[in-house]
């Protein structure tokens, strides 16, 4: 068995036990018997630490010019490129993902930190010309102090950058607690920030679980803002403990995405997009499309060629190149995954299409392994249509119209991603429209967002904030309108003539 190494908590730009002297385990879902690493079991004490230590160093990181803190990102993201094949590596045998895919992981991390140097440049404010003589009047953005992130296992480098990146152009400081399954990713994330330069403070990582780590981070008082991807149930609990305080909190949850198929759709291409968007990432994904809502008139020839497709995926360590599919996260993701294909068929009633269990045997049974499973004749009142699966799951229910397509659609507490295969722009703007998700596609899946457009969804998937693109400034920042009067004398807004 291979050597493994503990990693530290990185605080005050060094790396440290943590108070607590414990440790937990970090092992590849693909093969339980092999060990990543050992982490910190944080409490918070730690948390406590870290947040004193992100405070002191706002008070410079502040000052620095947003174009010099924007070299340093800029350098982060010249060294994800250079070191992409072995962060990839490591992603995948942390949390399963294939390697292409985790490729594609850090790559939408290089994406968004070019993407935020880029803006220490920007960052865009308003002038405009005064209602008074010899008034000047404009709008800048101002950093608000400490940020905290709580971010997910299923894009364990890109989320945490969507967070990171916007939040140091802007002139914050973080404290960041990954997900318990996929601390390391986020570990040579910031060793890389480390080692290209970033002050010490001005990122601090601390592993462990929510309870004793996410729970502290978001009701710490220092803790300006709140970034946090996740589960609906702990984003209501961030909400909770950022309302107390009017603390700031972006909440980006659940999804329960859509693919309209109509009747004049290339269904080849429709069933290549449902495939994509239902089974990467194992479905482990906010966006998966996890409903194909199906015009009766293609239904059956869309049916036949999806299950015969996803039939033949290739499940498996996703190290293993020829692998399409690897294993769910860890053993309790993989246990809710099979009890959502048990309600489907025993309680539901859906007709099962193909899979339905986990996978054993060679190959398999060091792993959590789950089969891609289809389920047909799905209602939207069936439970496998109304609740996020987060697996390899996904449902057919039809439709005779694009009208009854679109309620079928909105049918559901989410609203993060949408997409409809049409050759008719007519009912392509129609859908675009009227379904209301924060993120739209035609002819594509509801998978693939990419940095430079906001990101996050309406209903129960958000609160309204969004991540990526100019909108995650407007997060992580505050306006300030400023007005300079240079008449020499009082003048009066509103009241002088
Ligand atoms: C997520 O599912 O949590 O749009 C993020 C996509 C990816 C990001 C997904 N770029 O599918």
């Amino acid at each position: 068995m291979p050597e493994y190494k503990e990693y530290k908590n990185y605080i005050a730009g060094g790396w440290v036990n943590s108070r607590s002297g414990q440790t937990f385990e970090n092992r590849n879902p693909a093969n339980t018997d092999e060990v990543i690493g050992t982490f910190q079991k944080s409490t918070s004490d730690d948390i406590n630490d870290a947040i004193a230590v992100a405070k002191e160093a706002y008070k410079k990181w502040r000052l620095v010019p947003a174009p010099k803190r924007a070299e340093i990102i800029y350098r982060i993201a010249i060294r994800l490129a250079k070191d992409k094949e072995r962060l990839s590596q490591d992603m995948t045998r942390e949390m399963g993902k294939i390697l292409k895919e985790t490729s594609g992981d850090v790559q939408e991390a290089i994406d968004m930190s070019f993407y935020m140097a880029g803006e220490g440049r920007r960052m865009f404010g308003q002038t405009t010309p005064s209602e008074l003589p010899n008034k000047f009047m404009m709008s800048i953005r101002q950093p608000m102090g400490v940020c905290g992130m709580i971010t997910p296992w299923n894009f364990p480098m890109a989320i945490p950058s969507w967070k990171i990146m916007p939040a140091l152009v802007c002139g914050n400081t973080v404290v960041i607690k990954p997900a318990t399954d996929t601390p390391l990713s986020v570990y040579n994330f910031v060793k890389i920030m480390e080692e290209e330069g970033l002050p010490g403070g001005v990122v601090n990582l601390v592993t462990g679980s929510g309870r004793e780590v996410g729970d502290p981070l978001m009701h710490h008082k220092d803790i300006s803002a709140i970034s946090f991807t996740g589960s609906t149930e702990v984003g209501r609990k961030v909400s909770e403990a950022c309302a107390a305080d009017f603390r700031h909190c972006h909440l980006e949850m659940g999804g329960k995405n859509c693919i309209l198929v109509m009747d004049d759709a290339n269904v080849e291409l429709a069933v290549e997009g449902a495939l994509w968007g239902a089974f990467g990432t194992t479905g482990q994904r906010c966006t998966a499309s996890s409903r194909l809502i199906v015009h009766k008139k293609v239904i059956k020839e869309f049916t036949e060629k999806l299950v015969a497709r996803a039939k033949a995926l290739k499940v498996g360590n996703g190290l293993d190149e020829s692998v399409e599919m690897g294993p769910a996260v860890n053993e309790s993701q993989m246990q809710t995954v099979l009890k959502y294909m048990d309600i489907g068929k025993n309680k539901d009633g859906a007709k099962l299409l193909c899979g339905g269990g986990r996978l054993t045997g060679s190959g398999y049974d060091k792993g959590y392994f789950t089969m891609p499973t289809i389920f047909g004749d799905v209602t939207p009142n069936m439970t496998i249509f109304r609740e996020e699966i987060f697996g390899s799951v996904t449902s057919i229910t039809e439709c005779g119209s694009l009208e009854e397509a679109i309620e079928i659609g909105n049918n559901t507490p989410y609203g993060l991603s949408s997409s409809i295969y049409t050759q008719d722009v007519n009912k392509a703007f129609a859908a675009m429209r009227d379904l209301y998700t924060g993120i739209f596609y035609v002819n594509a899946p509801t998978i693939g967002a990419e940095v430079h457009l906001p990101f996050g969804g309406t209903k129960e998937t958000g609160n309204g904030h969004r991540e990526a693109g100019t909108a995650a400034l407007d997060f992580f920042s505050e306006w300030k309108s400023i007005y300079i009067d240079f008449s020499g004398k009082i003048q009066k807004a509103q009241i002088d003539a």
